[in-house]
């Protein structure tokens, strides 16, 4: 499959998808977020893949919603065209894990598809913002929701207001990102964390998945018993049996996804 805005590449288990707009800091247009579905559709399929990376460029992860495509519209083009509504969430509703790897600017549209992914993995470059408030308009994928439960209220609060950016450091001690690498070591970290991922169960790897993702939609009773369901159906797995069995044989387990 060919896109227009999107490079992909497969190393080993990782799919590795790179937004690629560069002209326009990777605004995220129609076509760009179509071609991202098509990626996510094919890496969900493909057996031979375990977990995802997506990145941007060095300078952008990406600027946002496209601003060109979005200025003219009206309310009735908005509401009845369901405006970009279609697909935005596909990040959030793959079942493999994907890894946000961001250089630069991750803002509006762009730190609202990063948070869609299962962690952030950041360089020291990046800068994170929902700056819509500055262009009269307010987050519209999940900023202000996924925003606050991931760093609190008054952060939340702070950064949806006033539009004001957030930098790597901060955004780690926030806890909206899990670690901060050099820029340069990015991709090549980003893609380790994935291979590492890739090499467990594949299923575990799902569960585990489904189980953390739970906590934000559930009572903890009901995240807990869910959690444990899943727990003990690992016990019907060739791969429980075979990492315990590894773990006690002192050997390197091999997980078959089965
Ligand atoms: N849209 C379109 N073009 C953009 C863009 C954007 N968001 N961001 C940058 N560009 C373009 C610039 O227009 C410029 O193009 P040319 O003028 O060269 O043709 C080129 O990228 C380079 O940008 P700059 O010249 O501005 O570069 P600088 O380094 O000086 O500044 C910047 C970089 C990122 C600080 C600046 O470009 C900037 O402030 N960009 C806009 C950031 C922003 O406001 N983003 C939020 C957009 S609103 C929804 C889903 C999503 C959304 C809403 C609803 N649903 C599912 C319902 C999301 C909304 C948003 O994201």
């Amino acid at each position: 499959m060919t896109y227009e805005f999107i490079l992909f590449e497969k190393i080993g288990n990782v799919g590795l998808i790179i937004l690629n707009r560069p002209e326009s800091l990777n605004a995220l247009c129609e076509r760009l977020i179509q071609d991202l579905n098509a990626v996510l559709d094919a890496c969900e399929a493909d057996t031979s893949i375990h977990c995802m990376v997506l990145m941007g460029s060095e300078k952008a992860f990406a600027a946002g919603a496209d601003i060109k495509e979005m200025q003219a519209k009206t309310y009735q083009d908005a509401y009845l065209g369901d405006f970009i509504t279609k697909g935005w969430e596909k990040v959030s509703q793959c079942r493999k894990p994907i890894i946000a790897a961001v250089s630069g600017y991750a803002l509006g549209g762009g730190n609202e598809i990063a948070m869609m992914c299962d962690m952030i993995i950041a360089s020291d470059t990046a800068q994170f913002g929902q700056p819509e408030v500055t262009i009269g308009t307010i987050p519209g994928a999940g900023g202000t929701q996924r925003l606050a439960r991931s760093i609190g209220k008054s952060k939340a609060m702070d950064m949806c207001l006033t539009g004001r950016r957030m930098d790597a450091l901060e955004a780690e001690r926030a806890g909206l990102v899990s670690r901060v690498v050099p820029a340069h070591q990015l991709r090549d970290e980003a893609i380790a964390i994935a291979q590492k991922i890739a090499s467990y169960s594949i299923p575990v790897v799902m569960m585990i998945k489904e189980a953390v993702n739970r906590a934000f939609e559930t009572p903890l009773s009901e995240g807990l018993k869910f959690e444990r369901r899943l727990f003990h159906s690992t016990f019907a797995l060739d791969d429980q049996k075979e990492g315990m069995a590894a773990f006690l044989e002192k050997r390197p387990p091999v997980f078959r996804g089965r």
